[in-house]
């Protein structure tokens, strides 16, 4: 019988809020083709900017698993996560200028400033390793599941907006979340019982900042 993992039975005991971030109205209003496409364009703005701020995050989570981790795999897939935001940047550009929008005079809205902002608090290096990886895997599960839902079993996803589906609900990026949440997992059990309480204080924190960042998506229009 195989044990599961902390992370699993965290998403057990919080489901409801786990269910909130990854089958958010606007997710569902993608999948089902009603979306607001203002509700969209206010997504992909706001989440430039919260990508570009996600990037020394993620340099920090780089940093501790370089140090605190004995296994040298550990940080080889951070890496890859690290190397891949640079061609996520060029694709919001790309992406903005499809439809006209312009990333140069976007402000950020107070969910994505408090959302940055939790991320630059985790970015502390007095944070734990099993912290920090718990939370940098939550942020990327969250959009794993929520936009492979929208390319699912009778999905009616509008074909413009596919690609930005598939960036997050691609197969390749589903094994890059088990991956991330293996190293959790693995780090987690050797975790004091203060960090298992700092750990899932962070992935609540991870949750709630999303539904928020979806709420003001839709908030926009
Ligand atoms: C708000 N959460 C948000 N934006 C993202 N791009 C991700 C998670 C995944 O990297």
């Amino acid at each position: 019988e195989k044990k599961i993992g902390m992370t699993e039975a965290w998403l057990r005991k919080h489901r409801l809020l786990y269910t909130g971030a990854t089958r958010h109205p606007f997710i569902l209003s993608i999948r089902d083709g009603t979306v607001d496409i203002a509700a969209f364009k206010t997504w992909l703005a706001q989440d430039y900017l919260f990508v570009r701020a996600f990037v020394p995050f993620a340099a920090s989570v780089l940093i501790k698993a370089y140090k605190e981790s004995d296994d040298n795999t550990d940080m080889e897939v951070i890496l890859g996560g690290v190397a891949a935001l640079k061609d996520e940047i060029s694709w919001f550009k790309n992406e903005a200028n499809k439809w006209g929008i312009s990333l140069s005079n976007v402000v950020p809205q107070k969910p994505n400033k408090n959302y940055c902002g939790l991320l630059d608090s985790l970015t502390r290096p007095e944070v734990e390793y099993s912290v920090a990886i718990t939370a940098f895997w939550a942020i990327e599960a969250v959009y794993q599941e929520s936009f492979a839902h929208c390319l699912g079993e009778g999905s009616q996803t509008p074909q413009e907006l596919k690609e930005t589906c598939e960036r997050w609900g691609n197969e390749g990026f589903g094994q890059y979340c088990q991956s991330l949440q293996n190293i959790a997992n693995l780090h987690l059990q050797k975790a004091s019982d203060d960090e298992l309480k700092n750990a899932e204080v962070a992935l609540l924190s991870v949750l709630e900042h999303e539904v928020e960042f979806w709420n003001m998506s839709c908030a926009s229009v």
